[in-house]
């Protein structure tokens, strides 16, 4: 009850704290409900503490696997808002992911939580019919005039420009649309709306995952979703919403008690009502840390909201929203092809896989296609689809441009049943050229990847993350932890402008635990395109032993120390004539143990390895006959000269040199017997060697 009793001070406090920080405010909407209904605040309180003494006497209880249909409502005043088909699949993956623990990042959990953490037996799937029994993609869109959302229900009712619910005791109903005031996201605690204003609603910006992320800078890994179910099925912050104090609770027992929010990427332990060694578990789905902080459910916490499915939302338990059913007409956009990820050329040439998922043949589709918000392209195609049949048709090419768009494909059927279907909106990024050296990236921006990356992930395990388990360079670093036997997980970097360098060197951190019985054949690959990707040149391949910093018993998570980083380099000196050269690294799983990657760096060798000197001379055959034949390395510059001078510091020859590896021969005619300097000048530096001529 105390949780109830301080909402007052709690309000105040959310409000001072408005504008910096704006994470959740269920608590806040909560409120809202309750203060103008003192009936509902009666039963609401009477319903939590039956709640909490029941979850206390382990009364609920659930074991058997719960599926929950999800529809999300996309509301959107800009194609931006309009969030891409893949990142919605993704956020399901991390609903699903978290839910069950099966997120890669719960390696990150520090172990003195471990042994607490547990996934719930809780999943999610897309609704595949309505609440009318209509088939559908469980995601709906709509746009809308409305420009941004206050917290409440606007965006719930059709009569103000926003999308109705669908049943909350079939249906987990989410709403996603661009929020006022930073606001990232609420949801309806069990008990507190009405049936078809019941759900979650979430920042369009916070929707994404690991492998498609969103495009808020800090909250881009699908968390506030997280976190938002979480407040759907019950649980409470995990601070015990009492303000900084160390009075509430949050009515689960492994969690620390903790004073208030913790907000972006704190280091641990982080210490706070007494909570010590260990500190607060800043690190929780229900505190307000950063996205990619955030990777545990406690058993408590997942026990919690098992119990609350079969109590609060028991109707849910027997949804069939996720059985499909049939229409006549139903035309399914499946995939649209050709325009996502990221391209250099501006000309796109899309193709849509289209199938009939309706019992009637079709035989005309009108496709219409817009970038961002221009009409690029409308087709008609004639044909005979039969029921059952997919087939895949090229849409028209179109420029884009340089920078990041958004494609959104419409396919018209007459009279079909379910439009739902017949729209996807890919995103894909246009880069625009080559970014000049020197290039250097330590994956410490917390938007991770930039658009002009890409990632693939063919397994949808594991894959390429920045964590800060460990870096050679600030905090963070590039790692990938895929279980899997096989999987190739790339990262390609956006392109360079190598013009610049006549011998560049890409240089990278690396850390990587061998244990020979197991993981001998993980790989490491660095490959290079001057193609825009279309086709890659393999520089570097590294399996099992050689790839290895450490060499040992991989039993156990691995997390580098200092000492078990190695530099790998190799030369880029082939590609200094492309101006957009892209960098691709791809990790070919073993069953193994992680891969840590940081400090990528394109430079000068003298750069890479600051301590080595900037000129290298070879007088080659000295003493010399006529002829002076000669080598120059230089590692931090392009240019230089040669001077040489007699004994009596008469200048005798010289010359300029472009480039920073350069063998010549000088033929000096009438040139004296004697001793003589040869002197090479390069930026600040210089180096001197003396040559005898006889
Ligand atoms: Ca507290
Ligand atoms: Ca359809
Ligand atoms: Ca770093
Ligand atoms: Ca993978
Ligand atoms: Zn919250
Ligand atoms: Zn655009």
């Amino acid at each position: 009850m105390r949780y109830f009793l301080s909402i007052i001070c709690l309000v105040a406090f959310q409000l001072t704290s408005f504008g910096q920080h704006n994470r959740c405010q269920t608590t806040l909407y909560t409120e809202q409900i309750l203060s103008g209904n003192p009936e509902l605040r009666a039963k609401f309180e009477k319903q939590q503490a039956e709640f909490n003494s029941q979850v206390a006497n382990s009364s609920l209880h659930t074991e058997s696997v719960i599926t929950i249909p999800v529809v999300f409502h996309i509301l959107y005043n800009t194609p931006e808002q309009n969030v891409p088909d893949e990142r919605i699949m993704e956020q399901l993956d991390v609903l699903n992911n978290d839910y069950n623990r099966y997120n890669q990042d719960a390696q990150s959990t520090p172990s003195a939580f471990q042994s607490v953490a547990a996934g719930s037996s809780i999943q999610f799937c897309l609704a595949k019919r309505d609440p009318n029994n209509i088939p559908t993609s469980g995601i709906e869109r709509k746009y809308t005039s409305v420009t941004s959302y206050n917290i409440g229900d606007d965006m719930k009712k059709v009569s103000l420009g926003g999308l109705k619910g669908w049943s909350k005791n079939k249906y987990l109903n989410i709403w996603v649309c661009n929020l006022n005031g930073n606001l990232l996201g609420y949801a309806s605690m069990p008990g507190i709306a009405n049936d078809t204003l019941d759900g979650v609603v979430v920042s369009f910006s916070t929707i994404g995952g690991p492998d498609a992320v969103g495009t808020n800078p800090t909250y881009n890994l699908g968390r506030t979703l997280t976190h938002e179910t979480g407040h759907w099925l019950n649980l409470i912050h995990i601070w015990g919403d009492d303000g900084n104090a160390c009075t509430g609770t949050d009515n689960v027992n492994d969690t620390p008690n903790q004073a208030g929010p913790n907000y972006g990427t704190p280091g641990f332990p982080y210490i706070s009502c007494n909570n010590g060694p260990n500190g607060d578990m800043f690190m929780n789905f229900l505190d307000y840390t950063d996205d990619f902080v955030m990777n545990i459910f406690t058993a408590g916490q997942s026990q919690r909201m098992n119990a609350a499915l079969s109590s609060l939302r028991t109707p849910l338990l027997t949804s069939n929203g996720c059985q499909a059913v049939t229409a006549a007409i139903d035309l399914k956009l499946s995939e649209i092809k050709n325009a996502s990820g990221v391209f250099c050329a501006d000309s796109i040439k899309p193709s849509v896989e289209v199938k009939n998922t309706g019992n009637s043949t079709i035989t005309s589709i009108t496709f219409t296609s817009q970038e961002d918000t221009n009409t690029v392209m409308t087709k008609t195609w004639n044909g005979s689809l039969g029921a059952g049949q997919t087939t895949t048709i090229a849409l028209k090419d179109f420029k884009s441009s340089p920078g990041t768009h958004y494609l959104n494909v419409k396919a018209t059927v007459a009279g079909d049943v379910n439009v739902s279907n017949n729209t996807l909106v890919n995103y894909y990024y246009v880069s625009a050229a080559g970014t000049p050296l020197p290039y250097s990236e330590n994956f410490e921006n917390k938007r991770f990847p930039v658009d002009s990356w890409k990632i693939s992930n063919p397994d949808n395990n594991g894959t390429w993350m920045r964590t800060r388990l460990a870096s050679t360079v600030d905090n963070a670093s590039l790692w990938i932890y895929d279980t899997s036997s096989a999987d190739v997980d790339a990262i390609q970097l956006e392109p360079l402008d190598l013009t610049s360098m006549s011998d560049p060197i890409l240089a990278f951190d690396l850390a990587y635990l061998y244990d020979p019985a197991i993981s001998s054949s993980h790989t490491l690959k660095v490959s290079v395109s001057t193609d825009c990707g279309a086709t890659f040149t393999e520089l570097y391949s590294k399996s099992g032993e050689e790839l290895a910093t450490v060499s040992g018993n991989s039993g156990s998570f691995f997390i580098p120390d200092a000492g078990q980083w190695r530099k790998d380099t190799l030369s880029l000196k082939n590609y200094t004539s492309f101006n957009s050269v892209i960098l691709k690294f791809e990790n070919i799983s073993g069953n193994s143990n992680s891969l840590y990657i940081d400090n990528i760096q394109v430079d000068r060798l003298g750069v890479i390895f600051p301590d080595a000197s900037d000129i290298n001379l070879d007088i080659l055959q000295n003493p010399v006959k006529n002829t002076i034949h000669f080598s120059v390395l230089l590692l931090k510059n392009d240019q230089f000269k040669v001077q040489i001078y007699d004994v009596a510091g008469k200048l005798v020859y010289k010359a300029d040199y472009a480039g920073s590896q350069v063998e010549d021969v000088i033929h000096i005619p009438n040139l004296q017997h004697g001793v003589y300097m040869f002197r090479v000048v390069s930026g600040n530096s210089s180096k001197t060697e003396k040559f005898i001529h006889y």
